[in-house]
């Protein structure tokens, strides 16, 4: 099968009128970065990056190896580009600016470096998610947190990288949703699956039934049903699967829809939900939409959502638009 180069579909789309040179030229430097993180987590064991790496993340997370060595290739390979003003992470507290010895341009980078990671030591699928924002109009000289604190309606790319079985680099320009599979021979991120559409309606989801006892009411109602099955109002038996790890569970549903949830739960409430806005819900939730799917925190489009904090959290509901139409009515007010 001849597929194009993620090179040659970024010029394509940039004709079309869907990005341009500095963002084309941002993705790829983000893409290049990626394939070195795929190189370290596939060496696994012999590549000494396993295990802890004996601190703690801006959440209270201890830190794997990986994850400290993802954030620090994706901040190395976007400093000299030209393209960015600064950079937000997971693992850091705080956005980095473009060091002065670089030019600073006009995009906004956030990423989760690699999500999933505690799963790194059981070798499941892991992955990068990032996000593109414009830097506001307004922007001063040196670019502070204030200027990250936008809707994810202002995204103006999203995507992914999963370390699974294959690398796959999954991307929108808010133009569809594209995928790209890594030919490792080559080194080409190559186009697989264009313009995918998720399956409006589905029979399998996602979530971590363990918490049930946490969730709220609706929550457990909308759960419960979905256990009876065909014997219940749902009137059809349903499937799950729960990788713990979004990036595996979200690339699931792209290819076969599905509903994934991480709701509210009584121990996360105080704190939004579990699942971070701004580089984990924001980028996945504009990934799924412009797939043809949904993307809520049960009681509103994740979108929508005007950010107060960097590493906020927020309950997340995402995947087959009929299904999350379904799980938002069992959190609607009943009258
Ligand atoms: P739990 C990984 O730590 C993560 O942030 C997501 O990738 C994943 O969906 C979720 O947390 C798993 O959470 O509570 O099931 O371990």
């Amino acid at each position: 099968m001849h597929s194009i180069t993620l090179t040659q579909f970024l010029t394509e789309e940039r004709r079309a009128g869907f990005g341009n040179t500095d963002l084309i030229q941002l993705m790829e430097v983000v893409a290049r970065a990626c394939k070195r993180i795929s190189v370290a987590t596939g060496k696994g064991a012999l590549g000494g990056v396993l295990g802890e790496a004996g601190t703690d993340n801006v959440q209270g997370e201890a830190q794997k190896k990986l994850d400290v060595l993802s954030n620090e290739i994706l901040l190395d390979a976007n400093a000299w580009g030209g393209h960015l003003a600064a950079c937000a992470s997971e693992e850091m507290e705080d956005p980095q600016p473009i060091p002065d010895a670089y030019p600073k341009g006009g995009y906004l980078l956030l990423f989760d470096p690699l999500d999933g990671s505690s799963n790194i030591d059981v070798n499941i699928s892991v992955g990068t998610i990032f996000s593109v924002l414009r830097r506001p109009e307004n922007a001063g000289v040196e670019p502070g947190v204030g200027e990250f604190l936008q809707p994810g309606s202002a995204q103006v790319a999203a995507g992914y990288v999963v370390y699974g079985p294959s690398t796959m680099l999954v991307l929108t320009l808010g133009h569809g949703t594209h995928v790209f599979t890594l030919d490792r021979e080559v080194g080409s991120f190559l186009l697989t699956r264009r313009n995918v559409r998720i399956p409006e309606q589905t029979s399998e989801f996602a979530v971590n039934m363990s918490n049930r006892r946490f969730w709220e009411p609706p929550m457990q109602r909308y759960v419960d049903d979905l256990l009876a099955g065909k014997d219940g109002p749902r009137g059809r038996d349903f499937n799950m699967r729960w990788v713990a790890s979004m990036v595996a569970d979200v690339h699931r549903i792209l290819t076969r829809g599905g509903i994934f949830s991480y709701p509210l739960d009584r121990r996360n409430a105080d704190k939004g939900g579990k699942l971070r806005l701004m580089y984990e819900a924001n980028p996945m939730a504009f990934i799924v939409e412009q797939a043809g799917g949904a993307a809520s925190t049960g009681r509103g489009r994740i979108l929508d959502i005007r950010p107060e904090a960097l590493h906020q959290r927020v309950p997340v509901f995402l995947g087959s638009r009929e299904e999350i139409a379904v799980a938002e009515r069992y959190h609607r007010p009943t009258t």
